[in-house]
């Protein structure tokens, strides 16, 4: 594919989110494996996506589920072999699906090589490499900062020398230093690893947070944060940047940046930098048609500025499960609004949800999806705390576990073919599920699983759904409606009452029943517009 090819498959492509602990599990330990997934390769190809969004798959202590990288150029043995990797994505190239891997540069585990060197030495080189710091106070026994982390609590640790190690996650992320150059030096040699074996796009975890201010001020209000979204960035991406084009124009570069300032936000995507980058703003945004137009206007302004491609995410392994946060009161996410265990309508939940599923499909740009969601899956929120393993309800009392639950696939009791059938899933799975396993669900033209189906192979052949430009259609105040093209429009009725649909010719696709040319409460239609 040429450098200036004007329309690269990032730019629109249905991407879908693996992650590799929950989704299939072949050799019986009751968490998800390489060999799982690639005996599944066959539901995403129905399914239709075009790209594969690969979690950690690497060695890793698992402290927070991989995201705690030792070896960011082999696989972990629970997942299987770096030759199985190398299958999968052969595999999955020869079934048309791209593969994203996920590359974690904010932080190595404690296991890591690199870390230990420093640990065992104070002349260590692989010491300036991280953040060790002196602490203060009299015996140096206080942080050299009160910085808060990320998953809540205190970022700096003591080592039995005395001094202190920074990690913005848990104790087992210590945090890289990106001001050394065989930093920088090692993550550009790890792109190449993996864009040699033919991936095709990188995930970058925690894009915003890879620089800290040296002089380690507090969080001041008002003042420049000493470690989110500094300037300096930007040139660590810009150099990401041709490495990756050196590829050919076609390997995509996809940021997790996650912060509220839009224009901030934007400028990780200048043409220089990065593809995309998550639209947390969508994934946080209530059930409501005024705030979710302003968020599709703000998205898609912020985007137009510099000519990259929206994204769309209604959920990921960190948040709430859609299905779960639609059937609440409060439809907002944000991991602050602790809204766990507040009363949830799943019927509601489900309907709004398949909505959302029109709606993220048809609007312009890039659509992601996290693997349960074609299931409609909700969110486990009756996970015994002695069962939870996120690193994060022990800092910050609100746990992911309930929406990292192993897949149900096939028959009416768990483990539901996530594994074999004597073997105990790694996260328990709700009884309930028997309806939602992708076996029950294949066939049933009401099933979430035949929706999202139809939807992915219409937007394929839907020429609206290939145009750059969208344009609101006005219904009423409680509809979110909007033209692609000069034939297609989405029409999603937020409102409570059912509503007269505009002039159009035909439906398309429906996610609930219609009354006749009514489309009910809580339901969206595509239509074939005259
Ligand atoms: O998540 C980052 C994250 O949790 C954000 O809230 C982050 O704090 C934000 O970007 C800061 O502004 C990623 C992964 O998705 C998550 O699963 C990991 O636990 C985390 O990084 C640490 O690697």
């Amino acid at each position: 594919m040429a450098l200036s090819d004007p329309h690269p498959w990032w730019r629109d492509a249905v991407i879908y989110q693996v992650y590799p602990r929950s989704f299939a599990d072949a050799d019986g330990d009751g968490v998800g494996d390489l060999a799982g997934i690639r005996a599944h390769l066959g539901h995403l190809s129905a399914l239709g996506v075009d790209a594969i969004w690969m979690s950690p798959w690497y060695p890793s202590p698992m402290a927070d589920a991989g995201y705690d990288v030792s070896d960011f150029r082999d696989i972990d043995p629970v997942f299987g072999t770096l030759a199985e990797a190398e299958a999968l994505i052969e595999e999955a190239h020869a079934a048309g699906i791209r593969m994203i891997v996920d590359i974690v540069p904010n932080h190595l585990s404690s296991e890591h090589p690199w870390f230990k060197a420093a640990l065992a030495s104070p002349d260590a080189p692989e010491r300036d490499y991280f953040w060790f710091r002196p602490g203060r106070g009299e015996n140096g026994d206080e942080m050299p900062t009160d910085w808060r982390g990320e998953f809540g609590g205190t970022t700096w640790t003591r080592t039995p020398d005395g001094s202190w190690y920074l990690h913005l996650f848990a104790p087992e992320q210590v945090d890289l230093n990106w001001d050394h150059p065989v930093v920088r030096a090692e993550f550009e040699s790890i792109l190449r690893f993996w864009f040699d074996r033919g991936v095709d796009g990188i995930r970058i975890d925690s894009a915003a947070l890879l620089l800290k201010d040296t002089a380690l001020p507090e969080v001041v209000e008002g003042e420049p944060h000493p470690f989110h979204d500094l300037d300096g960035v930007h040139e660590i991406y810009r150099s990401w940047r041709r490495v990756a084009d050196e590829y050919g124009g076609d390997r995509a570069l996809i940021g997790e940046v996650w912060m509220p300032e839009v224009d901030r936000f934007a400028n990780y995507l200048r043409p220089d930098e990065l593809h995309a980058a998550f639209n947390f703003d969508f994934l946080g945004c209530a059930w409501d048609p005024r705030l979710m137009r302003e968020c599709v206007d703000r998205t898609l302004a912020a985007h137009a500025a510099i000519g990259a491609p929206a994204t769309w995410v209604l959920s990921n392994h960190d948040v709430t499960r859609h299905v779960t946060r639609y059937g609440r009161s409060d439809t907002t996410f944000s991991f602050d609004n602790n809204l766990d265990g507040t009363p949830v309508d799943l019927e509601l939940g489900t309907r709004r949800a398949r909505a959302a599923a029109l709606l993220s499909l048809s609007l312009p740009g890039a659509t992601y999806i996290y693997q349960g969601e074609e299931l409609g899956l909700w969110e486990n929120e009756n996970i015994p705390v002695s069962s939870y393993q996120d690193p994060m309800w022990e800092r910050r009392g609100h746990s992911r576990d309930g929406c990292r639950v192993p897949l149900p696939w096939t028959g009416d009791e768990a483990p539901f073919g996530f594994t074999t059938a004597t073997a105990t899933p790694w996260l328990p799975q709700p009884a309930e599920w028997k309806d939602r396993t992708a076996q029950a669900q294949t066939g049933d033209p009401n099933s979430m699983l035949e929706l999202y189906r139809s939807a992915i192979a219409l937007r394929r052949v839907e020429p609206g759904l290939h145009a750059n430009d969208m344009a609101w259609l006005d219904v009423s105040a409680s509809v979110v409606a909007y033209t692609r093209g000069s034939g297609f429009a989405c029409v999603v009725n937020m409102s409570d009452a059912p509503i007269d649909l505009p002039d159009h010719q035909s439906t398309l696709l429906a996610s609930g029943t219609l009354d006749g040319d009514r489309l009910p409460p809580d339901t969206a239609v595509w239509l074939r517009l005259h």
